[in-house]
């Protein structure tokens, strides 16, 4: 290109800036990529490198103070934005014997998954559940929820657990409301156990049915998850790529849990050699039983019980395993089948 031309598009580039105006030849390219270029890292963070600062966390802030004791998982690679991955926020939450987290409600939705401990409760609209090791709870968007740790059966322990919220999302799309209830704890309207009753049995109720876009079921216990796995694994020929993997699903519709994240919950068994799949949803797992290694865009990821990784957009993975390993994993996957954009592949090799 001659010298004058070249000139002559500077200029005008800089004349346009002050009506913050910009050439889209010049980053046509970088707008509309070949294939996905996520811009966030695969990471896995140990839980025991986590935990003592959990506990020192415990040691300097109480939960009421801090109103949630978490600690956040960022990205490297998304630095000051509170985000694991483009669209979604993971955090480690920690509450202590006797504590309670108090009652508010936002239009982000978020997800629980119990890491440790027992003898912690969640309250969601009214109704309480008990928290164990493995169960996947919902706190659906703009459902008031609070939290507490009275023990259990004569235990009282620090209870952790792993939040997952769509927050970028939410900040994305500039829709975030909040309010804090009036009393620390909710007002119980329903006895514990009524939700799961009433939805998870493969039955609803013939009247009064829940309304909402987010699933009446608001704790997948981890009994009934390992149950299926086990028995599936038993029964049925283990997928090259996922070994065994489960969608946990809203019963009224069959779709995802809540609209902006599903989840799911695999077990790939002993001695799995898998084969490497990608999708357009970034997901981050959280390990519950097991140890293994998660390949992560041709990286090595070593695994232990209890921790997190993420797996960016369209990033390949496959699993090794020298034990069973039992994995939850979360996403965005219902958002991007909602606007048309899942992709997936399950690649030979
Ligand atoms: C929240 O409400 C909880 O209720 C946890 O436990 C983490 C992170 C950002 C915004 C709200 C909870 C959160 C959160």
């Amino acid at each position: 290109m001659n010298n004058d031309l070249q000139q002559a598009r500077r200029a005008l580039y800089q004349d346009m800036q002050a009506l913050h105006l910009s050439p889209l030849w010049e980053s046509l390219h970088t707008l509309v990529p070949r294939q996905p270029t996520p811009g966030y890292d695969a990471m896995l963070w140990r839980y025991r490198d986590i935990l003592p600062h959990l506990k020192r966390a415990g040691e300097v802030i109480s939960a009421e103070e801090a109103v949630r004791r978490v600690l956040i998982l960022e990205n490297p690679a998304l630095k000051g934005s509170a985000s694991i991955t483009r669209s979604l926020y993971a955090g480690l939450q920690l509450i202590l014997p006797g504590e309670i987290a108090p009652a508010h409600r936002h239009t982000q939705s978020a997800l629980r998954f119990i890491v440790e401990g027992k003898g912690a409760y969640t309250a969601v609209d009214g109704e309480r559940t008990m928290m164990h090791p493995g169960d996947f709870i919902l706190t659906p968007a703009w459902a008031w929820h609070d939290h507490g740790n009275p023990g259990i059966d004569g235990v009282s322990e620090p209870v952790v657990w792993l939040d997952g919220l769509d927050i970028p999302t939410i900040r994305f799309f500039s829709s975030g409301f909040a309010e804090n209830g009036d009393s620390a704890s909710q007002p119980i309207a329903r006895p514990e156990g009524r939700s799961f009753a009433a939805y998870g049995h493969n039955m609803v109720p013939v009247r009064q049915l829940h309304a909402g876009s987010s699933s009446p079921i608001f704790n997948y216990p981890y009994e009934r998850s390992r149950e299926a796995l086990e028995t599936l694994r038993r029964q049925e020929e283990i997928d090259a790529w996922l070994g065994v993997k489960l969608r946990y699903v809203n019963p009224l519709t069959g779709g995802a849990p809540m609209p902006t994240i599903g989840a799911c919950m695999q077990l790939v068994p002993a001695g799995f050699r898998g084969l490497p799949h990608r999708s357009t949803d970034g997901s981050v797992y959280s390990v519950v039983e097991g140890h293994g290694v998660a390949i992560i865009g041709g990286r090595r990821f070593e695994f232990a019980p209890r921790d997190t990784f993420v797996v960016p957009s369209w990033s390949t993975l496959a699993f090794e395993t020298s034990e069973d390993a039992v994995l939850f994993s979360f996403s965005d996957r219902p958002v991007l089948q909602a606007i048309g954009q899942l992709r997936e592949e399950f690649l030979p090799e």
